[in-house]
């Protein structure tokens, strides 16, 4: 199994944008230190997708397409990120080769059986409040994430409402890293966002 190299792993939303400045943003976050992206974008054709996949993986490190196991092959991917409800790990590994697999999770019961399936690690959340994630009801807390960690030998990475003091919380309940959109794609200073991170999650 491949080694996860990356604790922080930024998650596009290009309509928390202005438009036309996500490139932009990536840009300065990737030079500041980001070494994953995964893009989600799910109101995007594959055409368009592709497109934007594209540009990013001219300048980026680690790059991740959300759910869509076509284009992340067809841009040359370094992985695909499956949701919850997307297709079982064991056969997108079918498309994927040995190219890295993330999966989202939202309860212990998916955290195991995304390990089962074979996923190289997951996402676990909501661990804080977030607003998009409001409408699910409440999230799931510190305490859910240190028992999903003694549960499964893959890497968790902590996601929904996480800010850098978070991180480390999360990564003290056992998480291996976290997953971040807002709090690095709408910040008035984005370098010095990523050094914070980088800071609390300790190097890689
Ligand atoms: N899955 C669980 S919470 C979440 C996703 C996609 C949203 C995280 O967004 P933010 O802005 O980092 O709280």
């Amino acid at each position: 199994m491949q080694k996860i190299d990356f604790r922080l792993y930024l998650i596009t939303d290009r309509n928390l944008l202005p438009a036309d400045t996500l490139i932009e943003r990536l840009e300065i976050l990737i030079k500041a230190g980001i070494k994953a992206v995964q893009i989600r974008e799910k109101d995007l054709s594959a055409k368009d997708l592709l497109l934007l996949a594209n540009q990013i993986k001219n300048f980026s490190n680690k790059l991740f397409i959300n759910e869509r196991a076509d284009v992340a092959c067809a841009v040359g991917a370094d992985g695909l990120h499956l949701s919850e409800h997307g297709l079982p790990v064991h056969e997108a590994r079918k498309i994927m080769g040995n190219k890295l697999i993330g999966k989202s999770t939202h309860s212990i019961e998916s955290v195991l059986q995304a390990e089962s399936e074979g996923a190289d690690f997951i996402t676990f959340g909501p661990i804080y409040d977030t607003p998009s994630k409001r409408q699910y009801g409440a999230p799931l807390g510190i305490s859910k994430l240190h028992e999903a960690t003694k549960k499964i030998s893959i890497p968790i990475f902590a996601i929904g409402g996480i800010d850098p003091e978070r991180a480390k919380e999360c990564l003290n309940a056992g998480a291996y890293g976290v997953s971040v959109i807002s709090d690095l794609l709408v910040t008035e200073d984005p370098k010095l966002q990523v050094k914070k991170y980088l800071d609390a999650l300790g190097s890689l």
